[in-house]
């Protein structure tokens, strides 16, 4: 949309009615988007929002009947001869001693009681709130009953609150007419801090050129130009822009009617909040900007992730052992008889880990609930990169978010890093590293080799038997022969033999096996591992991205119009 498009539009805007109901739906979405971005984004940048909730909830709660407009300006500039020409009272004074109105005066158009709770929580003193209602000129006035006008102290006072106080009340009051006069209209405060500021309200916006009687009326319209085109730079296009006279009631003709139709309309309170919502919205707009959320950290990081937490965890001296306890517990349970007691009495790897040792006696569920195994602790290296890991996937899932987020990102990944080793270790201690069950070959093969040294045991018996009968002189026995060999020697050796051979052939196939169960063991205690990262840094980083995106839509939302 071009620039002078965008204008034309935006000038027209000031007769767009606002929906009341459209308006709490945009301020749900601004309370919806403060919900989700708690915690996560800086207070500081929040406030306006905070306030806007706070302000909207209770100006739309008091009385909506009544239109609340401000006269703000310069000292001078005749906002009291206003106040008191509209009130046709003289009720604010007006004075040649510069700042004359240092507290802001009310006159209500109407009975007084509706409009108290509003100026209560606007803060007008009771003692300066006026009722401008009598018998006599009713009539004149019922146009602009549900008017409270407030005559403001001056904003570019020597005195510190007079400003103060003005901010205060321009934040809360419904439509606001800005006084000028022909000497100050230039000024920069008036421009650069006020109307600058209000370009999002220009539909309750009003520009009074007062004091137009001081200028010969061949001047007034080139004023009212030079004025306009001011008005134009400060993004306030389109505001209606009148010349008054407060000391001449033909002056104020102009200004009556435009403050009738605001009081008819009822609207300006909703329109002045609707700018607000705007205001809100943009300043915002760059915590969230337009970034797609991204569903959350990639596979590459993922990955990597759960490489550092293997190592971090010890995964690699764990699987280690279960290799080493297989060819242990396998060598125990299949190798010749003669050795394998001697094997037993060597410690099993996995038990000096505190991992399950044989028979499956797992870890005490009482012991799980602390630093159950002994597995070395992460080093220096270990550690960093587990760091730098987290880092990684932080990074990876706010690579597009705008620049307030990668931070609560960054905090969520690394929020749960304390409980992680403790988390770590429970993970590894619980989990099964299959080597419980002892493999039916194992038995097969140890009952070959009981049985092939059971042959040997009766071979030498039967040998040895002999030879001592032979040697007491005794009958010798009558040997079987098998071919040109005796059967107790075939016994002997051959038994011997066997189980050597047996013993030899079944090694290659321990060190395969016990290979795989590392794999095994590797695969389920990466898989464990791996929830743990997903429980303890990449819930949480989810937990954010999917903050960003409520927040986003809520923002969406508010925008709407
Ligand atoms: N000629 C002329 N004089 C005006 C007009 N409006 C105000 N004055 C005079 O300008 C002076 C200042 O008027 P005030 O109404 O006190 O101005 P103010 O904006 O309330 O000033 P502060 O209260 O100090 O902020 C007074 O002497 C008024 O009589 C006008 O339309 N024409
Ligand atoms: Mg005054």
């Amino acid at each position: 949309m071009s620039n002078i498009a965008g204008r034309v539009r935006e000038a027209f805007r000031g007769d767009q009615r606002v929906d009341a109901d459209a308006l709490i739906a945009r301020l749900d979405a601004v309370r919806r988007f403060l919900t989700a971005v708690d915690g996560l984004l800086p207070d500081s940048d929040l406030v306006p929002a905070h306030t806007l909730v706070e302000r909207a909830g209770t100006r739309l709660a008091l009385s909506r009947d009544h239109t609340v407009v401000a006269l703000a300006g310069a000292t001078g500039s005749g906002k009291s001869s206003l106040f008191n020409a509209l009130a046709q009272l003289e009720l604010s004074p007006v004075g040649v001693r510069r700042p004359t109105t240092g507290v802001t005066h009310a006159c209500v158009w109407g009975p007084l009681e509706g409009a108290n709770h509003l100026l209560d929580w606007i803060g007008v003193l009771p003692r300066h709130r006026f009722v401008r209602e009598s018998a006599l000129d009713a009539d004149d006035e019922t146009a602009l009953h549900g008017l409270i006008l407030l005559d403001l102290p001056d904003f570019d006072s020597v005195q510190r609150s007079h400003r103060l106080e003005v901010d205060r009340l321009l934040g809360l009051v419904d439509q606001v007419v800005w006084v000028v006069d022909p000497q100050k209209y230039a000024d920069r405060v008036i421009h650069d801090s006020y109307l600058r500021e209000f370009h999002r309200h220009r539909d309750v916006t009003l520009v009074v050129l007062n004091q137009a009687d001081r200028l010969p009326p061949a001047e007034v319209p080139r004023v009212l130009d030079d004025l306009r085109r001011l008005l134009d730079t400060d993004g306030q296009t389109g505001v209606p822009l009148l010349a008054t006279t407060a000391l001449d009631p033909a002056g104020m003709v102009g200004l009556r009617d435009a403050l009738e139709r605001t009081v008819a309309e009822r609207q300006a309170a909703l329109r002045r909040l609707a700018g607000d919502v705007d205001t809100v919205v943009a300043g915002l707009d760059a915590l969230v900007g337009s970034a797609r959320p991204a569903g959350g950290p990639d596979d590459a990081a993922i990955n990597g992730l759960n490489r550092a937490l293997a190592g971090a965890a010890g995964v690699p001296a764990v699987t280690e052992a279960v290799e080493r306890a297989y060819r242990h517990r396998a060598g125990a349970a299949t190798g010749w008889p003669v050795v394998r007691g001697w094997r037993r009495l060597r410690p099993d790897p996995l038990r000096r880990l505190h991992l399950p040792g044989p028979a499956g006696d797992q870890a005490d569920p009482a012991e799980s609930l602390v630093a159950a195994t002994s597995v070395p602790d992460p080093t220096a290296a270990q550690r960093s990169a587990l760091g730098l890991a987290i880092r990684a996937v932080a990074d990876r899932a706010a690579a597009d978010l705008p620049a307030a987020w990668p931070g609560a990102v960054t905090s969520a990944a690394r929020s749960r890093l304390g409980d992680l080793p403790d988390a770590l270790d429970r993970t590894i201690a619980g989990t099964d590293l299959g080597l419980d069950r002892r493999p039916l070959w194992w038995r097969i093969v140890g009952g070959v080799q009981w049985l092939v040294t059971l042959a040997a045991v009766v071979g030498l018996g039967w040998l040895v038997l002999g030879y001592a009968l032979r040697a007491l002189g005794l009958p010798a026995l009558d040997n079987p022969m098998v071919g040109q060999v005796p059967l107790p020697t075939v016994l002997l050796l051959g038994g011997l033999l066997a189980g050597l051979l047996v013993a030899a052939l079944t090694r290659p196939v321990v060190r395969w096996a016990a290979r795989r169960a590392r794999a095994r063991a590797d695969q389920r205690l990466t898989a464990r591992v791996a929830q743990v990262g997903d429980e303890y840094v990449l819930t949480p980083v989810r937990i954010v991205l999917g903050s960003y995106a409520q927040a986003r839509d809520a923002l969406r939302d508010a925008a709407r119009r």
